[in-house]
């Protein structure tokens, strides 16, 4: 079978409006604390999700909305529930990091490396329950240093659970690059578990499919677990007002406030050395530098790749984002109603 690149655009462009509405939102001031985007990584979600059927289950990490959304979950209930109101999903008591649907055996966490032992829990119960069916555990590159993340993936291989890792890589664990605390390659490293595992280019929403229907075909057939490393990149950063994207963007504004504090401690006598200091100043420079240059590259938008090999049938295209974009809009003023 083909990947139907319209229907996996489709989830893609609602995931990505949806969450320009939750930015916007969250910009005003109405959603409270830190607010973790999935820009940049709906190919990911797109290409596995769209493939999953019924009595299959979803562990999330902090960046959940994308595959929730694609499960079918209702946007209103979502964007509610990160308001923080009483008739979201979760009562309003699990932000955009800590969900939960029976219905649609899904559950998040903003624990990092949780969703190894959650998405095992999941397989273990399809394994015995709902013979057929699987699990996903979707987390970070930085979540692979995670020992519970480690032990799930031993464990998934002893019992042949039906679960894929997917490890959705953006080279970055918040302002730390992860190569720096991360020893060997990680494809190797599931291998040393005995998984079966597979690298794509997670900006590409066809590899994507493709290389997850492999994997799901295997988990249901009895043939175990898989690891997929998907890479990919966050368009809007960490989380949403950034530091690191600050600074590059607008050093001016941003940086004049930290001149000052970072004079007097690079020229403090207590602490490291001058030469130390400097070279932290200079890491710091040259990592904001980095994020945004990576970050901006169009060609890295998943959204942007899949639209350009559907562009040549322009009104299909601008009927399906309109339809989108009025569906949209119409879940943010019922979100935002009393
Ligand atoms: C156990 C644990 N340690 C640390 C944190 C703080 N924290 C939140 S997100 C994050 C980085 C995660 O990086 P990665 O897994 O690569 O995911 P990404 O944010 O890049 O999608 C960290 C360290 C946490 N939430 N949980």
């Amino acid at each position: 079978m083909e990947p139907d690149l319209w229907q996996l655009y489709k989830h893609m462009y609602r995931s990505r409006l949806f969450e320009q509405v939750v930015q916007a939102i969250w910009e005003q001031g109405l959603i409270s604390g830190e607010m973790h985007i999935g820009f940049g990584e709906e190919a990911i979600a797109a290409g596995i999700v769209c493939q999953l059927k019924e009595g299959d289950a979803m562990a999330l990490d902090h960046r959940g909305t994308p595959p929730l959304l694609m499960r079918g979950i209702e946007p209103t209930l979502l964007l509610r529930e990160f308001l923080g109101r009483p008739d979201g999903l979760c009562g309003g008591m699990g932000g955009h990091m800590h969900l939960f649907s029976s219905e649609h055996l899904s559950a998040s966490s903003g624990i990092v490396g949780s969703s190894g032992p959650a998405g095992a829990g999941f397989a273990l119960a399809a394994q015995h329950l709902r013979p057929g069916t699987l699990a996903i555990a979707f987390f970070g590159e930085g979540a692979t240093n995670q020992g519970m993340l480690l032990e799930s993936m031993n464990l998934a291989v002893a019992w042949q659970l039906p679960l894929i890792f997917v490890c959705k890589d953006d080279q970055w664990s918040i302002t730390t690059r992860s190569a720096s605390v991360t020893g060997g390659q990680l494809v190797e490293r599931a291998k040393g578990f005995g998984l079966h595992a597979v690298e794509v280019d997670g900006t590409d929403v066809e590899a994507v499919w493709r290389s997850a229907g492999e994997a799901m075909e295997r988990a249901r057939d009895g043939g175990g677990p898989t690891f997929l490393l998907a890479h990919c990149v966050h368009i809007e950063g960490h989380f949403l007002g950034f530091t690191l994207f600050r600074a590059g963007r607008d050093p001016i504004k941003e940086m004049v406030p930290l001149i000052g504090p970072l004079l007097r401690s690079a020229t403090k006598w207590k602490g490291g050395s001058s030469q130390e200091k400097m070279r932290s100043l200079t890491d710091i420079a040259t990592r904001a530098r980095d994020a945004l240059q990576e970050q901006t590259l169009k060609e890295k938008d998943p959204l942007v790749r899949a639209r350009q090999k559907l562009i040549s049938d322009r009104d299909r295209l601008e009927a399906l984002e309109t339809e989108v974009s009025r569906e949209i809009q119409d879940v943010k003023e019922a979100a935002l109603k009393d």
